[in-house]
């Protein structure tokens, strides 16, 4: 595994605070994790991670991507959903790439986090893959051969159906994230009642009460203790593993 360690000096990675913020399509974001998880979760991520943005502040940790990673496979367009209200202060869509989504039409739409999702779905009838991967070099998948992502005014409510794949059903089943809202740190949307999700299980997701896959979670490196806080998929290796990739992508069909 290639490192270039000048990536991951303390001057660069504080490059929020320094003016020396890394530049590129946001692959990833952690909240309230401290500086030191931060540079480890995209140490973990070599081919992946070109480098973070640490806002200790926010305790905001901002994993940017080397663009590479989201190439190989042309069928799909390659996701990320994020936060909501962390844009306002710089931490995230602070590119033109980020903000920006060029539609069929030839129309360019700059917008901020799942906005840009949303316009993208928009266009017709889509589907959602979403590839997997652990430790031990075993891969699963899961499709649905529809997936929509509501505006703003719905907090990015999303539609998702007609499951396949090779692992069991995680977003569409009884554990279905189907009609749910998106949640944040700071934007409580998830079906429990007695407190956040996304500060519970350290991601940000349609989370109901609370997951089934953990998309955003920790970079925890295979097992855990830390129940559901990593990047977990239950159905197949419990919320007691965290994997090395969930990705997720989309087609138009
Ligand atoms: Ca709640």
């Amino acid at each position: 595994m290639a490192l270039t360690p000048l990536w991951m000096t303390p001057s660069r990675t504080a490059g929020a605070s320094s003016g020396q913020r890394f530049v590129g399509p946001v692959a990833h974001v952690i909240t309230t994790v401290g500086q030191q998880q931060c540079e480890k979760e995209c140490l973990a991520r070599p081919n992946l991670c070109k480098g973070v943005n640490y806002r200790r502040k926010h305790l905001l940790c901002e994993i940017v991507s080397s663009r590479e990673d989201f190439e190989s496979n042309p069928e799909y367009t390659s996701i990320t959903v994020n936060q909501l209200t962390d844009e306002t202060n710089g931490a995230l869509g602070s590119t033109e790439d980020q903000k920006c989504v060029k539609l069929a039409s030839k129309q360019t739409f700059c917008v901020k986090g799942n906005e840009k999702l949303h316009h993208l779905l928009n266009q017709g009838n889509y589907e959602l893959r979403m590839d997997m991967s652990d430790f031990t070099g075993q891969t699963r998948y899961v499709k649905y051969s529809h997936v929509d992502v509501n505006d703003e005014t719905s907090i990015y409510r999303i539609s998702i159906a007609g499951y396949s794949g090779n692992v069991a059903d995680c977003l569409s089943s009884s554990d279905s994230i189907n009609t749910l809202m998106f949640t944040t740190k700071d934007q409580d949307n998830d079906l429990r009642s007695t407190g956040n999700c996304a500060v519970d299980f350290k991601g940000a997701w349609w989370y109901k009460d609370c997951h089934c896959a953990n998309p955003n979670g920790l970079y925890l490196v295979g097992n855990t203790n830390l129940y559901g806080e990593g990047i977990t998929y239950f159905h197949w290796l419990t919320n007691y593993y965290s994997l090395k990739t969930i990705r997720l992508m989309v087609r138009r069909v």
